[in-house]
């Protein structure tokens, strides 16, 4: 009897079509591109750094710095979560490194500080060639990535003159 009025009730899908163009007109976005050129000497790169990639086992270059992983993959890049670790790595890098990796960034198994600690004071009757190449943390060198009260001399024609600053470590 009903039967098919069951049928006719239950089996339509619902024709929405009407939906079909959503949206408008492809949002053209504001081509007030404003990049900010706001000169901001102090915008150094470190503190925190992005959490490190989630790779493939499979994936030789996850971090796509152009060089094969490690150990599997026969490459040379000892860290393929992060593109600036690989060999050759010529920078200083002052982001903390991963709770994985070491901040050996070049690769060379070896992990180099850029600064040294215990710094020597800014002393008269030093020589400008002495005197400028004084540069480095005030006390214990920090970690990889950490800051610490950094000092540097500045020969001014006739004496060496200390000027301090906060610095970030820098290893590779
Ligand atoms: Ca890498
Ligand atoms: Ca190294």
């Amino acid at each position: 009897m009903s039967l098919a009025a069951i049928v006719a009730a239950c089996g339509f899908p619902d024709p929405d079509l009407d939906g079909a163009v959503t949206g408008g007109e492809g949002g053209a976005t504001s081509p007030n591109d404003v990049t900010s050129s706001t000169n901001d000497a102090s915008a150094d790169a470190a503190a925190d750094a992005p959490p490190p990639l989630v790779c493939d086992d499979a994936d030789c270059d996850c971090d796509k710095d152009n060089q094969k992983k490690a150990g599997v993959c026969g490459g040379q890049d000892c860290y393929d979560r992060d593109p600036d670790a690989k060999e050759g790595q010529t920078i200083f890098i002052t982001k903390k490194p991963p709770a994985d990796f070491d901040g050996d960034w070049d690769c060379d198994k070896t992990v180099t500080k850029q600064y040294a600690g215990n710094t020597g004071a800014c002393t008269t009757g030093l020589t400008k060639e002495i005197c400028e190449s004084i540069k480095g943390f005030i006390g214990q060198a920090p970690g990889c990535g950490a800051q610490a009260e950094f000092r540097a001399c500045n020969w001014t024609g006739s004496s060496c003159v200390e000027s301090k600053r906060m610095e970030f470590q820098g290893c590779k």
